[in-house]
């Protein structure tokens, strides 16, 4: 009787990933400037999953961007996912991964909080903030020390 218990308890758990989002942020963009950079930690306490898309109202596009070395230079590209591995976490970061906030309709302004929207493969839509940092800021001033 008590296995039968734990199986249905098993059972129950949802099948798909349990991802969470760490100290989103971005930067402040001078005016005129029609791209930006976001960034956060995604912790997966599930199943592998994917980001596969994300969109905030302050940009014509969102895009995910890796950076990859072609010898001496370091270039963006765009890429279709961006993987979070099961049971771990996956850093977007100044030099790294990021999501590339294309087509921005108005600056972004130090201390504001812009919303942004990642759209999972499995766990679904996952809503954040990103705070907004000073610009040309390496990491979010609450980490820095
Ligand atoms: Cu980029």
């Amino acid at each position: 009787m008590r296995g039968c218990l734990i199986a249905l308890a098993l059972v129950a758990l949802p099948a798909w990933a349990q991802v969470g989002a760490e100290r989103p942020w971005t930067r402040a963009t001078p005016p005129g400037s029609k791209v930006g950079a976001g960034f956060v930690t995604l912790r997966n306490t599930g199943a592998a999953d994917r980001v596969v898309g994300a969109t905030s109202p302050v940009a014509g596009r969102v895009e995910m961007h890796v950076t990859i070395r072609e010898g001496e230079v370091m270039r963006m590209r765009q890429v279709r996912s961006l993987e979070v591995p099961a049971g771990g976490s996956y850093e977007l970061k100044p030099g790294g991964a990021h999501l590339m906030l294309v087509d921005l309709k108005r600056p972004l302004r130090k201390g504001e909080r812009i919303p942004l929207t990642l759209k999972l493969e499995k766990a679904g839509e996952l809503k954040l903030q990103l705070s907004v940092e000073e610009m040309g800021a390496r990491q979010p001033a609450h980490a820095r020390h």
